[in-house]
């Protein structure tokens, strides 16, 4: 599986040098996954994605989960509420943040309990206004439940 993927991504770099930009280049700042406790089958993936032209990030993979989709968590009636989201807009220029609270990749049905230290990969999807995809691919490290601004408000 990894390894026509890879030779695929490869000819896609091929192809990027040779012909101007045409797909939309977007950086990934501090990726990181929260760690999980036993038992616990689902976990977020958080990061701070930059794209160079208007795009949108439009799915996401992990062999580290058998169900990964693109979250949103917001306040609703006083309630945070959880949902899935078919493409989180990435505005050209603009940081846009991943993070416990907000968006986040959600990893369901895990295949193995994450814990700290361990490295998870993650190939994102993103399309350009034209609805070109590309694959970004993403090592984030996994870290402690506590890390990161992680606490729900106290209401
Ligand atoms: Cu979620």
């Amino acid at each position: 599986m990894t390894i026509p993927r890879f030779a695929a991504l490869l000819t896609l770099a091929a192809t990027l040098a040779a012909a101007p930009l045409a797909v939309a280049q977007v950086t990934v700042a501090d990726p990181w996954v929260r760690a999980v406790v036993a038992g616990q089958m689902a976990t977020g993936a958080f990061m701070r994605l930059t794209a160079a032209t208007d795009a949108a990030l439009v799915d996401a993979a992990s062999p580290v989960a058998r169900i990964v989709e693109i979250h949103e968590m917001k306040m609703e009636g006083g309630v945070m509420k959880m949902s899935a989201v078919d493409r989180l807009p990435l505005p050209a220029g603009k940081a846009v943040d991943l993070k416990p609270g907000g968006y986040h990749v959600m990893l369901m049905d895990l295949v193995a309990p994450l814990k700290e230290g361990d490295t998870v990969p993650i190939t994102l999807t993103v399309a350009d206004k034209a609805g070109k995809t590309q694959k970004v691919e993403v090592r984030a490290a996994v870290r402690a439940l506590t890390a990161g601004p992680s606490r729900m408000p106290a209401k």
